[in-house]
């Protein structure tokens, strides 16, 4: 454990100074021990390359279907009809209906969020958009836009994007950095949009509920940078969790070839994207010859060969005792769910694995205090991870 570690994580609650000198301990990713005590429970399926799955506060859920439909999950049962009046989807590609997340004060306004990808092979971006559920939560009403990420961009790779509400109201959109080569954005890489801070590609965005910037964004003022940034050097985030308790965010993100990162998030930061970084190109050419570099963040792990990862959940139910405190990565490449096994301080510990057979899209606990699985599949299934003696005892 290096000091400069030891800082970073008293810092989890969120310092703009944040930085760690290279040469963080990186847990080398690949093989995990297999988690022990749970199985996996089917508890819908029929569901067309499901992205999302929010809780509502009656005990629903909403999932979302890549190709761009709204399903609503009751009482243990999918409901037959999609809901009505979602948006127009771009759907290609990595494009399409992705995250949903309810209002922290749903119950009063109805409202849901969501972000997909918008545009054509030669212009598109993802947006952040809004709309009232219905009474019988059969329709959506008033969809429509509250955010249109720009740079816009050409061909439908990603598109980051989750969201996640803090406490103060406002809500965080991670995207992107606009494609791999040879896609170009201005005559350069698209990935060079992650270090622009004028840019909001390869970023965590922090917004208002009405979209609108919050004043005390990190980069308010600056006459270089786009005020809505809040986090920046990312390549692509696939999951976003936060710890209520202690207020620690974390994000998950894809490298190139190998370099999946897992990430302590703190406003302000530069994680490093495309200047250091483990990954390498897909064509096995270097990215940069740095892993780090003064002034950016370390992940916590990496993970090479590539997990692809997906959702991201900090559980701290009361179904698996021995979990509370751990974060829950799905991945889509490995085709499990990656225990990251942390101590009270965020400290990694370890990681196992939780072994799925298809690829993972999202996971999320559940109110119930079970964890819930998404799989990335065109008849995609809701798993449900529960308790189960070990095999042989
Ligand atoms: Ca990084």
């Amino acid at each position: 454990m290096s000091l400069a570690l030891v800082a970073a994580l008293a810092c989890a609650g969120g310092c703009a100074w944040l930085t760690r000198k290279p040469s963080g301990p990186v847990i080398p990713s690949a093989d995990a021990p297999r988690a022990g005590g749970w199985r996996a429970v089917t508890v819908a399926e029929g569901l067309e390359r499901p992205w999302a799955i929010a809780w509502l506060p009656n005990g629903d859920a909403l999932i979302t279907e890549r190709p761009g439909r709204l399903r609503l999950f009751r009482d243990g049962r999918l409901a037959p009809e999609p809901i009505a009046g979602l948006g127009s989807v771009a759907a290609e590609g990595h494009a399409g209906l992705m995250d949903v997340s309810p209002h922290p004060r749903f119950t009063e306004n109805r409202l849901v969020y969501f972000t997909y990808a918008a545009g054509t092979r030669e212009a598109n971006s993802t947006r952040l958009a809004r709309a009232r559920l219905n009474a019988d939560s059969t329709a959506l009403e008033d969809f429509a836009d509250l955010h249109v990420v720009s740079p816009l961009k050409p061909r439908f790779q990603h598109f980051g994007s989750r969201l996640l509400w803090l406490p103060d109201g406002t809500l965080l959109l991670a995207l992107g950095d606009g494609g791999n080569p040879p896609t170009r954005i201005d005559g350069e890489l698209a990935r060079e949009q992650a270090q622009k801070l004028s840019s909001q590609l390869g970023k965590i965005l922090r917004l208002r509920d009405d979209g609108t910037v919050p004043p005390d964004n990190p980069f308010v003022g600056r006459a270089d940078a786009d005020p809505a940034v809040w986090s920046y050097g990312h390549r692509n985030i696939q999951g976003l969790a936060r710890d209520p308790d202690t207020g620690r965010v974390w994000a998950n993100e894809h490298g190139s070839r190998g370099g999946d990162e897992l990430n302590l998030l703190a406003p302000g930061a530069n994680y490093g994207w495309p200047r250091a970084t483990y990954s390498i190109e897909y064509t096995f050419g270097t990215i940069s010859p740095h892993r780090a570099l003064p002034g950016m963040v370390d992940p916590l792990v990496v993970w090479t060969p590539a997990q692809a990862p997906s959702g991201l959940a900090f559980y701290n139910g009361e179904r698996f005792p021995a979990w509370r405190g751990d974060l829950f990565s799905g991945a889509l490449k490995r085709k499990e769910v990656r225990r990251v096994d942390l101590d009270s301080e965020g400290r990694v510990l370890g990681q196992e694995s939780l072994p799925i057979g298809a690829r993972v899209r999202d996971v999320r606990q559940g109110p119930d205090g079970f964890l819930y699985v998404l799989t990335d599949e065109p008849a995609g299934r809701l798993l449900r991870i529960e308790p189960a003696l070990a095999s042989g005892s």
